[in-house]
């Protein structure tokens, strides 16, 4: 991907009203721009002292108007975050001010930064590989301080480092492996041949135990998918709302009220949740409701955890229970409704009983979903580094590659096909961490990026 020269500009913060907002320019120009656009008592602007604040006036150069009282600080390249000069403007956090020292900065000459353009000119400029940008979006996206501990870990280069080591090695092999094939007659030492074999099936295996980590990485980054289902009117909706503090379902006497997925991200212990409630299931000629149901269904198929509801005053019988046909997803059983006494049919099953009107129980229930999500996923905390979907995708395709070198190396046909595999695996993982020529793969991860970041 070239490297335009312009000057770029954006607003960091998010929009609304705060008590501070930051516009931020990168690019040659950021300095003589600002020269432009900012006064202050203490410098002239054309030599700001490195990473110091200055406190002065921002003026638009179209109409001459001050716009704002402000702080500003220059970060010269390459010791910036995108390698370029770079510099930061404090002003006041409301929406229309912001947006005036933005287009005075713009009157100046810069143009507006697409999606996560700086972190990308950060990548281009070297500053970080492709894992470390993406970890930047993960990091602000993360929603638990398990994914926060995994972000961080990969944006001090975690998952990089280990890539680049594994390159190096493969490079070697393939370096001892391109000596025999252009000079056969040299031969390869056996144990040299051996060794090579070695080094490969490690890398195999390091790559087999990423993989393994891609089902984390997916719940770290999007959240456990905890679906609520249940037959209508056993206290669904009203789950969903205790257990987020919000009013956020209709909750109604009426059975069919919930008729489209409702989504709310709650915490549990460490873990983020999306917390799913659904249409009850029911035979319903209602069509908007069918379409409900089988949106339930298709939540049910993605769901990580499944918490069943029923109404405990009455008898099993009287509620149709799902059929939930989803082996690979835990469950819990919640009883709900105590406070209006329990069927005896109940009494042994279920694995906690609550009530959403008298609120009584959704302490218990929030314990279990911990215990039940943390089960079998003890290295949550353990080992940070938990690689994505791309870089599953990239991996997948190297440990392919990788397998059929190796099988190609142990029948000692040392010839240019086990080169083109262990190449195709060298590339595979350089795509990981950007070294490959991948255009289009950069302009899908920025393009995620928020603007100004
Ligand atoms: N007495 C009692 N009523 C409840 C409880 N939970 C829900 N309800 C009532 O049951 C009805 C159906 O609740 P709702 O959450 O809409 O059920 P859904 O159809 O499963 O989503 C409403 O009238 C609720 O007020 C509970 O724990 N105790
Ligand atoms: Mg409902």
């Amino acid at each position: 991907m070239e490297q335009d020269d312009d000057t770029i500009a954006a607003v960091a913060t998010p929009f609304g009203e705060g008590a501070v907002a930051v516009v931020r320019v990168s690019g040659s120009a950021a300095s003589s721009l600002l020269a432009e656009i900012f006064s202050s008592a203490a410098s002239t602007t054309r030599d700001l002292e490195p990473r110091r604040q200055y406190l002065g006036k921002v003026v638009d150069p179209s109409s001459g108007d001050v716009v704002d009282e402000a702080l500003v600080t220059f970060f010269p390249g390459p010791a910036s975050y995108t390698g370029d000069d770079l510099v930061e403007i404090a002003c006041h956090g409301g929406v229309h001010v912001t947006r005036r020292v933005l287009e005075a900065v713009l009157a100046a000459g810069a143009r507006p930064a697409g999606p996560g353009e700086f972190t990308q000119r950060a990548f281009l400029n070297g500053k970080m590989d492709l894992t470390q940008a993406e970890a930047v979006m993960d990091l602000i996206r993360s929603r638990s301080d398990l994914a926060l501990v995994s972000a961080q870990a990969q944006l001090s280069g975690g998952l990089g480092r280990g890539m680049e080591a594994m390159r190096q090695d493969l490079l070697g092999v393939l370096a001892h492996l391109e000596a025999y094939i252009d000079f056969p007659e040299e031969g390869i030492d056996p144990q040299t041949g051996v060794s090579m074999v070695a080094r490969m099936a490690a890398a195999r295996d390091e790559i087999a135990r990423l993989l393994g980590t891609a089902e984390r990485g997916r719940i770290l980054r999007d959240g456990v998918a905890t679906v609520i289902c249940g037959a209508p009117n056993v206290g669904k909706s009203s789950l969903l709302n205790a257990l987020s503090g919000r009013d956020r379902a209709i909750v109604s006497e009426l059975a069919g009220t919930t008729r489209d997925t409702i989504e709310e991200a709650i915490h549990v212990g460490g873990f983020a949740l999306r917390l799913i409630d659904t249409a009850g299931m029911r035979e319903s000629e209602d069509v908007i409701e069918r379409e409900g149901i089988s949106r339930t269904r298709r939540a049910l198929g993605e769901a990580d955890l499944i918490i069943e509801v029923v109404d405990a005053s009455r008898a099993p019988d009287d509620q149709e229970r799902v059929a939930i046909d989803v082996p690979a997803a835990a469950r819990i059983l919640v009883l709900n409704k105590v406070d209006l006494g329990e069927d005896p049919a109940w009494a042994r099953a279920g694995d906690v009983r609550i009530s959403c009107t008298a609120e009584t129980g959704i302490h218990k229930l929030a314990g279990l979903v911990e215990k039940v999500i943390g089960a079998g996923r003890a290295d949550f905390g353990r080992d940070p580094i938990a690689i994505n979907t791309r870089h599953q995708d990239c991996l997948r395709r190297a440990c392919e590659a990788l397998e059929v070198a190796i099988k190609g190396l142990e029948e000692e046909a040392f010839t240019e096909l086990v080169a083109i595999d262990i190449r195709a695996a060298l590339d595979t993982i350089g795509e990981v961490v950007g070294k490959a020529d991948t255009e289009d793969v950069l302009g899908e991860i920025f393009a995620n990026f928020c603007i100004g970041k």
